[in-house]
């Protein structure tokens, strides 16, 4: 694949590991799925892979390290013993892990680990600082570095940060219980796109930053003040060749032969994992005893080979599970073996590929059932080596791998009754099912592999950079700002529209809280006295409010989107066309759903209704929203009504009145040399669009609008038209002018 930027590959562990043969030291490859599907990357031209190598490395030998590295574009981070204790065995793997695995209550809450997790995270970005530049795409890995993208995005504000977490992310009640829990949103907010195994991922994520950081999102993008961050799913995967030419190759074959002879060409189960909880080691032995108690037939001509490659041992929890795996072990084959057979072959190491390969091609049947897991990929490598499309995928629901295998045979690893009886379905499944199931779980893994996985990957971050740079062109910043300033003090005839909530004060959750402060009602004044000017204020509020609020100051106002209009001085006038039959049929149901709703609202005005839910709880607010549309949209259709969704309000009314054909009777009215419109929702898209070519027109946030510029928010707006009161004002010396003139 070609990238034509550098790549900084960043993850806790380098894809080597350094051991000490007596006091030498040896550095040592390890073949994980990551490496192999970043090799085609980090390899490359320039690019970095920048890690930890693995044990300790004594200061005085740290530059023979870099050095031995550097030849082959990895750069390491060194980690003292206290670093490994607090932040990889202890905050990482006995706070994160288990939390993140749904066993909240393996999880220990250490402040002093806390603090080495957030001094190893800044080692981790000061390591990247050094090499990176802001034309570099720097993609972070998993759970341990979740601070980094955050640290690295202040330093460099434009560079490109992918974030790829491997472990599934917990729904937010079990999040939330994490006393760091802002932390780590707040550090992955660093990142351009956080990517996920699952989409479930993906929405436990976006639930947890709107509800702890009340950060908005737009389907699958949170929305920042000044950036967007794209979340989204990619499920990783194997190199599925290179599993495929194992399962060929000689060595795995004769590897095969000999395993079955070993265990007397019985039907055989295997199950391969990293020693951990997550994985249900012990549920399935326990599934396996039950198997064995339920199906005495079978005692004898079905034998299960367990492999469990030792991990982070020295951990309590991991201790504890390793012990109860030997004594329950101990316990099935000490019931059931006979002279002759033995119910499991277990062994605790790690195998080398050709006879883990062999296992994979002769196993009827697979058990890959974790209690939760990212992805899990011994169930891909398991469907890869099946050259002859035999042999059955017993799978847990809880594994990510799940959603795209739904094929294999789905068990609740919880459910030990159920999972016996799978495993004897199994073994009983005819061969044409297992084809029909194998061939179709194949095409998958084929065309999903690793290396479309880091494609896609690589492919959604160049898109969003692109995004993120149209967008950062559209705002309207000094320089454009600086070009409307002398636009503005050339033109004599100027109209401008101003919407007012969220345009010109915050959004406040009480509604009538948003009366103007003496800063606007100065700026809106400064603004309207000037002979040039014709402000319009044109706002979905009531008119009384309006005239209440505003009616003092010499601007000219529109109410209700339309419905209610009036220029200064004059009274208010209403559009003779507009009747309200509609009214009570509709306020009957949006009265329904508010008693429904605690904190829901009516808001009446003459030609609309509005229902708020601003004051309602996140997620109820929106539902009953959905629900209440749901009810009234054919009604509303049917008799020449418009339904508006604004910000947490929803808004019926009829569909001939809109701000921008109440702007148009301004507009007709003179030749106007300087015209601009501010808004922020999209009862503000209609003034846009009736607004001449050569209009200003700007949106308050940076959504989707047939606005030409944006600002990020009202503070914006007020900073903005100070400055054009300013230069419009200001009698400038015609050297000024000159030098406005060469900027523009
Ligand atoms: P892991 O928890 O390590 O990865 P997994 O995806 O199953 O889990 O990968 C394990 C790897 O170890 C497989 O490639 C397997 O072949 C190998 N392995 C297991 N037992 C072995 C043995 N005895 N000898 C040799 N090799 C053995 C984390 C997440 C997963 C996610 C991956 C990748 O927990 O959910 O799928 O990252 O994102």
């Amino acid at each position: 694949m070609e990238i034509s930027k550098r790549v900084l590959i960043v993850s806790n562990r380098l894809p080597i590991k350094i051991s000490y043969q007596g006091n030498d030291m040896v550095f040592q490859n390890s073949e994980g799925g990551l490496a192999t599907g970043l090799n085609s990357i980090y390899k490359q031209n320039n690019n970095l892979w920048i890690g930890w190598p693995g044990g300790i490395v004594e200061p005085q030998n740290e530059d023979k390290v870099k050095e031995h590295l550097q030849s082959q574009n990895l750069c390491p981070v060194f980690l003292t013993q206290t670093d490994i204790d607090d932040f990889y065995e202890g905050f990482s793997n006995e706070t994160i892990w288990p939390l993140f695995h749904y066993f909240p209550t393996y999880s220990t809450f250490n402040p002093n680990q806390w603090d080495v997790y957030r001094d190893v995270n800044r080692k981790f970005a000061d390591a990247i600082l050094k090499v990176a530049t802001k034309d570099d795409i720097i993609w972070i890995h998993d759970y341990q570095l979740m601070l980094v993208p955050e640290l690295i995005r202040k330093e460099i504000p434009e560079v490109s940060i992918g974030f790829f977490q491997h472990i599934p992310f917990p729904s937010y009640e079990i999040f939330r219980s994490l006393p760091w829990r802002k932390e780590l949103l707040c550090g992955l907010m660093g990142a351009d796109v956080i990517g996920f195994h699952t989409y479930d991922d993906v929405r436990h994520f976006l639930s947890a930053s709107s509800r702890i950081l009340a950060v908005p999102s737009m389907g699958n993008e949170l929305v920042l003040k000044i950036r967007r961050v794209t979340v989204d799913a990619f499920p990783i995967s194997i190199d599925y060749k290179k599993y495929r030419m194992l399962a060929d190759d000689p060595l795995t074959k004769r590897n095969e032969r000999k395993l079955r002879q070993l265990i007397n060409h019985n039907k055989l189960i295997i199950s391969i994992d990293r020693l951990d909880y997550s994985k249900g080691i012990i549920p399935r032995l326990q599934a396996y005893q039950l198997f064995l108690e339920r199906h005495p037939e079978l005692r004898g001509k079905v034998t299960m080979i367990q492999l469990v490659v030792p991990s982070r041992d020295n951990v309590q929890k991991y201790k504890e599970l390793k012990e109860e795996m030997n004594r329950m072990v101990s316990e099935i084959n000490g019931r059931f073996s006979t002279f002759g057979w033995q119910p499991i072959h277990h062994f605790y190491r790690s195998f080398p590929i050709h006879l883990l390969s062999a296992l994979y091609k002769a196993a009827d049947v697979a058990l890959v059932t974790p209690m939760r897991d990212g992805m899990n990929l011994v169930s891909k490598e398991y469907i890869a080596s099946k050259i002859d499309q035999k042999g059955v995928l017993v799978l847990s629901e809880m594994a990510g791998a799940a959603r795209e295998l739904s094929d294999a045979m789905m068990v609740n690893p919880n459910d030990i009754w159920d999972f016996a009886e799978k495993i004897y379905q199994a073994l009983n499944m005819p061969e044409d099912e297992q084809k029909r199931r194998m061939i179709t779980m194949q095409q998958t893994v084929s065309k999903f592999d690793i290396f479309n996985w880091t494609k896609n990957f690589m492919e959604k971050l160049d898109e969003v950079k692109a995004q993120q740079q149209a967008l950062f062109t559209r705002s309207l910043n000094a320089t454009i700002q600086q070009k409307v300033g002398i636009a503005y003090y050339y033109s004599h005839k100027r109209l401008i529209f101003l919407d007012y909530d969220g345009t010109l004060v915050p959004f406040q959750k009480q509604v009538n809280a948003a009366v103007p402060d003496r800063e606007l009602i100065d700026l809106l004044y400064k603004l309207s006295t000037d002979p040039n000017n014709k402000v319009v204020i044109t706002s979905g509020r009531d008119y009384h409010t309006l005239e209440s609020w505003l009616g003092k100051l010499p601007v000219d106002l529109i109410a209700e989107h339309g419905a209610w209009y009036k220029d200064h001085g004059k009274p208010w006038r209403s559009r003779r066309d507009l009747n309200n039959d509609w009214r009570s049929e509709i306020e009957h149901v949006m009265d329904i759903y508010a008693r429904r709703t605690p904190g829901a609202f009516i808001e009446e005005k003459s030609y609309s209704l509005a229902w708020h839910y601003r004051r309602v709880a996140e997620g109820l607010g929106e539902l009953r929203a959905q629900e209440l549309m749901e009810d009234i949209k054919h009604f509303v259709a049917d008799r020449g009504l418009q339904m508006l969704q604004g910000d947490k309000v929803i808004e019926i009314k009829s569909i001939s009145i809109n701000k921008g054909k109440a702007a148009k009777r301004w507009l007709e009215r003179d030749d106007f040399d300087f015209v601009m419109a501010i808004g922020d929702d999209h009862t503000d898209e209609d003034t846009f669009k009736a607004m001449p070519g050569d209009a200003l027109t700007i949106k308050v946030g940076n959504n989707i609008s047939a606005a030409n510029y944006f600002l990020d928010s009202y503070r914006e707006v007020l900073d903005f038209l100070s400055e054009l009161v300013n230069s419009g004002s200001i009698d400038r010396t015609p050297t000024e002018v000159g030098e406005l003139k060469e900027a523009s």
